[in-house]
């Protein structure tokens, strides 16, 4: 080889480097594991210029858990995002310094007389605002506490990581529920009831001593969305989670999530007075069974000073509770809310109840809890499912909402894709939140949102709140598939504000953890706004519900009959005759109906008004009912499910556009799972129109593809999901 003088070599090696760079793919690999604070650099050399000139340096004046999370936050985020590492300094130095603080541990904060704003923003709220100081140029953020201030520190990344100008930022934000919380379904071996992303977050086998980074990225994620409570275990509770080798363990998850703002609450196992305190009974209202509750709760606190309480599902699917010992729902919480009381802890009680005896499962919640109304301590919270069965892909609102003025009631949502295709489907659910958010209730007039009522703005609720059931797991990319991440993020930033569209949250999400490319927004947000409804539709339109195959909820099975319970099966929910279709829950029928406020029940219980959307969940209608459409029921049915199809098929080829424009791996990851997901609405719509056709004997319209297959060969696929898996039953 010649000999290459040094100095040139090093020329041509450069030179190389530099064309392949050219010539690299814009994009790169990404696994998902940043979720939506990726904070890579702002593409717009302009807008990160600009940036950088307005947050040049960053003044923070404490160290306190919280202000150090903050603090190493906004390095993080601002450093990736303007590309260079951001200086922290005592003071100001020149324009373009970043503030932030509260009044009591900043100085700068506390003379710029922020008092009167401050005081509308509450514990956990803030404002961002642009602001002269002695002749220089200030972005400050402010709050009454810490945490706040880390509220607003991630508020101000995103509005960077969404390329909005800060050049007159003015914001004042504040929570408008208390309670936001996460709930995780895992059990203590690792398995994740209904998770689909891998096993458990928590390591039980290397706490306490091993402390995962993971578990610190997971309250990062949690914290910048403002949810500030994780129930950490499954409701079906195993009673173990109360015993010393867990408490110490979980004492560590508690202690990483502290900064952040979580609170750590744990699912209970109502009869653990029996099981761990050797008590014969679990009644509520033995003393001795107050007296186990409160010592066991004082050893909670003594592990986690902070704790936030009890979540609890009682006398429902086989747990335990009051009933077993001739009480009610409102003795069981209490004896519960007795311990926890001193402490300040909350006991959060689900109505997720039904009861076999019970006609029809739409009425059991409603006429279990109606009647303890005001009997449940200050410190109890019912927890209320979306609607009145079991977080089906469209529901009505449940008609506890509003329902009851006298007891805290919260929201409790699913981000899990249970009913949703777990995760091999895309379903952004941030429209199924807004739909239930808005719903009208009209207990208090028109307008009496279920959304205001969560907000306790219509009745006097001191524990407001909204819970989420998420999937995370051991998956690099936290959810499995990566649309699960959107359902997540649109649900703890309706927790914050339950106001805020599913539409802009998709866009957020979009710009924060793909792209801020129009090109690559627009159609991906067409994406998310159409995916849920298509879900509903190739699986149950109309108001059609619980068609799913037992066990493993994923697959079609609408001819599910001969099981132990009868509200466990399909033939139950639709009622399907050669006459027709549909739950009838009017007067003739159960009348759950009169659950609702009597605005609410002359709108679903009148075939005239009801939206097609609800129908079959109210009545029971002939195979020719004329639809809003102008075609009959049958044909409205076909077409529906026909649609669901299409959307997903259009969904496939939108994606197919945002080849080159967005990283190949996450590219090619959805790509995949939304030809599995097309293959799976084929099945659901065939085997669910084959199966109705049976009874309506009518024809599948002669311009529609033909199922491939006979009813039999659909029946014959019930248990076969993809790949047999314990986690998935
Ligand atoms: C149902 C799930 C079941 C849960 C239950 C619940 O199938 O796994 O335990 O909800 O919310 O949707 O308690």
């Amino acid at each position: 080889m010649k000999n290459i003088p040094i100095n040139s070599l090093f020329k041509r090696l450069t030179l190389v480097l530099f064309i392949s760079l050219m010539l690299a793919p814009s994009s790169f690999a990404e696994d998902g594991y940043r979720m939506w604070l990726r904070y890579d650099k702002v593409n717009d050399n302009e807008l990160r210029q600009s940036y950088k000139d307005q947050l040049q340096h960053l003044v923070l004046e404490t160290s306190s858990e919280t202000m150090s999370a903050t603090k190493s936050e906004l390095k993080m985020g601002l450093g990736g995002l303007l590309d260079r590492p951001i200086e922290v300094c005592s003071g100001i130095n020149s324009d373009g310094a970043l503030v932030a603080g509260t009044p009591s541990n900043s100085q700068i904060i506390s003379s710029l007389e922020l008092e009167d704003a401050l005081k509308e923003v509450g514990p956990e709220g803030f404002l961002i605002r642009r602001m002269d100081h002695s002749g220089n140029k200030l972005t400050v953020i402010a709050a009454n506490e810490d945490i706040g201030v880390l509220y607003g520190a991630f508020h101000l990344l995103r509005e960077l990581q969404t390329e909005q100008s800060i050049e007159s930022i003015d914001v004042k934000s504040a929570p408008r529920v208390r309670h936001r919380t996460v709930n995780h379904w895992d059990n203590l071996d690792r398995l994740v009831e209904r998770g689909y992303a891998g096993l458990s977050l928590w390591e039980w086998g290397t706490l306490p001593d091993y402390k995962h980074p993971r578990y610190t990225d997971y309250a990062r994620f949690n914290a910048s969305l403002g949810i500030n409570g994780t129930a950490i275990n499954n409701v079906n509770a195993n009673p173990e989670i109360l015993t010393d080798q867990f408490l110490e363990k979980v004492a560590v998850l508690a202690d990483i999530f502290r900064p952040y703002g979580i609170q750590v609450y744990l699912s209970v196992f109502f009869d653990s007075p029996v099981v761990l305190g050797g008590l014969d009974t679990a009644d509520p209202l033995d003393p001795e069974v107050q007296e186990f509750w409160n010592e066991i709760t004082d050893k909670v606190y003594s592990y986690i000073p902070d704790f936030g309480g009890y979540l609890v599902k009682a006398d429902s699917e086989g747990q335990p509770g009051p009933h077993g010992y001739g009480r009610d729902h409102a003795d069981g919480a209490n004896v519960l809310a007795r311990a926890l009381e001193p402490h300040g802890g909350l006991v959060i009680w689900r109505a997720f109840v039904y009861d076999p005896e019970q006609e029809d499962r739409f009425r059991e919640a409603y006429d279990e809890f109606l009647p303890l109304d005001g009997r449940f301590m200050d410190n109890v919270t019912v927890q209320v499912k979306n609607g009145p069965i079991d977080f089906q892909p469209r529901e009505p609102f449940s008609p506890l909402f509003g329902a009851l003025p006298n007891t805290n009631t919260i929201l409790e949502l699913q981000i899990t894709q249970e009913y949703f295709g777990f995760n091999f489907h895309l379903a952004y659910k941030g429209t199924y939140y807004e739909e239930v958010l808005r719903d009208d209730t009209r207990v208090k007039g028109e307008g009496t949102t279920v959304g205001r009522i969560i907000a306790g703005e219509v009745f006097d609720y001191e524990h407001t709140g909204m819970a989420g059931v998420i999937n995370p797991g051991t998956d690099r990319n936290w959810t499995g598939h990566p649309f699960v991440q959107s359902s997540w993020y649109a649900y703890g930033r309706m927790a914050w504000d339950y106001t805020l569209g599913a539409e802009e949250l998709a866009e957020e999400w979009i710009r924060m953890t793909f792209s801020n490319d129009e090109k690559v927004i627009e159609p991906m947000k067409e994406i998310m706004m159409e995916s849920k409804e298509a879900g509903v539709n190739y699986r149950s339109p109309l108001g059609l519900t619980h068609l799913y195959a037992q066990g493993h909820h994923y697959g079609p099975a609408p001819w599910t009959a001969d099981l132990p319970r009868a509200d466990w099966t399909a033939v139950y929910y639709h009622q399907a005759t050669e006459w027709g279709i549909g739950y009838d829950r009017t007067e003739t029928g159960s009348n759950a109906v009169e659950q609702f406020h009597p605005e609410v029940a002359a709108v679903f219980g009148d075939l005239n008004k009801i939206p097609d959307d609800y129908l079959l969940w109210f009545h029971h209608v002939p195979w020719d009912h004329p639809m809003n459409s102008g075609r009959i029921l049958w044909d409205e049915l076909v077409h529906k499910y026909y649609k669901g199809v299409e959307t997903v098929r259009w969904m496939q080829e939108t994606w197919d556009s945002l080849e080159g424009l967005i990283d190949q791996e996450r590219f090619e990851h959805v790509k995949a799972l939304l030809s599995i997901q097309e293959r799976d609405a084929v099945r659901w719509r065939n085997s669910c129109v084959l199966y109705f056709q049976s009874f309506s004997g009518m024809p599948i319209p002669e311009e529609y593809e033909q199922p491939e297959h006979d009813l039999q060969h659909y029946i014959e696929l019930e248990n076969i999901i993809h790949v047999p898996d314990p986690w998935y039953n």
